[in-house]
């Protein structure tokens, strides 16, 4: 069994021609390239790279989050006068920034009053959708289950809340995020303390729940893995008929310390709930402040999470 023990030190790289996995239905777009071998990739995992599908709606994600990125780029660019080497200075403190309040939800404001922010916007949108659709398309051309489309729509949940659902019942594109690396920090900074707190958003507690609680399961069961696959354990197919090897001393070594197990199957499930859930909760947070609760510490004490007379701080 020793012999067959492969680690990313000492993996047998397969070096033949590369696999075309199954054909497409009738309907989809040929895929990209021949695919070739590669020893580095094959360090790190499959050798393999290649055939990529890309189809329309990969070429409209690519080249619209390309505009969108390069949209950025050359807003930045102008706002220090076109000198390269101040962009590169400056590139983490530079800021695209949404419409003034005074726009309200005006779609085009002159260009460099908020209009590019519209415009990228519009772009990035277009991407992020446009790829989730490839997500949704290729994961039926393989007759796949909807988890990672679900998952990914929950992502995208948080984003249109963030930069879309919220300006619009708000009524005005100046509360999105702006673009730009601290600008958006500083954007995160000020929402909570504008709204007073956002530690006492529960919606916001729980998103945590599920961001630590994603780190922490990802990490055990990360380790677990690694741990029997000196039995194998990465193959999970194997192990789940194959009792009495790795899979059977994860699960003890959990029973034992814990007193409960997950599955092969269940962790996975634990993994998919607690990683989508953290968007998905997120989303309804953010969606919530400043339209149903204007002061989320006004909204503890009303609820006696917080007490006005108190040691709290606000
Ligand atoms: C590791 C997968 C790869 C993705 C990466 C991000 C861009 C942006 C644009 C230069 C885990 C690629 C980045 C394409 C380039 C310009 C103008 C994912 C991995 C490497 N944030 N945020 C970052 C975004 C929000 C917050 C980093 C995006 C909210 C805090 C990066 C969005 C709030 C911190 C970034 C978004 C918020 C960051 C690293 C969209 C509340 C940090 C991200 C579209 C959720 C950290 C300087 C990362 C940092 C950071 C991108 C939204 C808070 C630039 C694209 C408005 C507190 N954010 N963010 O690794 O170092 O993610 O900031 O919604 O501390 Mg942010
Ligand atoms: C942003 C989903 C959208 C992203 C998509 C990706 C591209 C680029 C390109 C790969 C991240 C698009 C990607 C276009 C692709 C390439 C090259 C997910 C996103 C679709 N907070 N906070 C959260 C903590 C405070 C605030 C969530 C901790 C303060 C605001 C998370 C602390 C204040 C918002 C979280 C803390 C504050 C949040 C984000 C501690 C600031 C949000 C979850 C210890 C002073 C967001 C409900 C996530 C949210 C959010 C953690 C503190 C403000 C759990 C641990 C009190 C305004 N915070 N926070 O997955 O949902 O984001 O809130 O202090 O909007 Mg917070």
């Amino acid at each position: 069994m020793f012999k067959e023990y492969q680690n990313i030190f000492t993996t047998t790289q397969v070096v033949t021609k590369p696999g075309m996995g199954i054909p497409l239905p009738a309907g989809n777009d040929p895929r990209i390239g021949k695919g070739k071998m590669n020893y580095w990739l094959g360090k790190i995992g499959n050798a393999q790279i290649g055939p990529v599908y890309l189809g329309t709606l990969g070429l409209i994600s690519l080249v619209t989050f390309t505009l969108a990125f390069c949209l950025i780029g050359l807003n930045f660019w102008m706002q220090v006068g076109w000198d390269p080497v101040q962009f590169v200075r400056q590139l983490f403190w530079l800021s695209l920034d949404p419409p003034a309040p005074s726009y309200g939800l005006k779609v085009l404001p002159p260009l460099k009053e908020g209009g590019w922010f519209m415009i990228v916007g519009f772009f990035l949108t277009v991407s992020v959708i446009s790829w989730w659709l490839r997500s949704y398309y290729r994961a039926k051309a393989l007759g796949l289950g909807m988890h990672v489309p679900i998952a990914f729509a929950s992502a995208i949940w948080l984003f249109l809340v963030l930069g879309f659902i919220r300006p619009v019942m708000m009524g005005s594109w100046s509360h999105a995020v702006p673009y730009g690396v601290f600008s958006h920090l500083d954007w995160t900074n000020n929402f909570s303390l504008t709204y007073g707190n956002l530690f006492y958003n529960p919606f916001h507690a729980l998103s945590i729940v599920f961001l630590y609680g994603s780190a922490l399961l990802f990490a055990m069961h990360g380790a677990t893995i690694l741990a029997v696959s000196r039995y194998g354990g990465e193959r999970e197919i194997e192990q789940i008929t194959d009792r009495g090897t790795a899979s059977e001393r994860a699960a003890l070594f959990w029973r034992w310390t814990m007193g409960f197990n997950a599955t092969m199957e269940s962790i996975h499930r634990w993994a998919w709930w607690f990683a989508m859930l953290t968007t998905l909760t997120g989303g309804i947070g953010i969606l919530l402040t400043g339209t149903v609760v204007d002061d989320w510490s006004e909204w503890a004490i009303k609820h006696g999470v917080l007490h006005s007379g108190g040691t709290n701080i606000r």
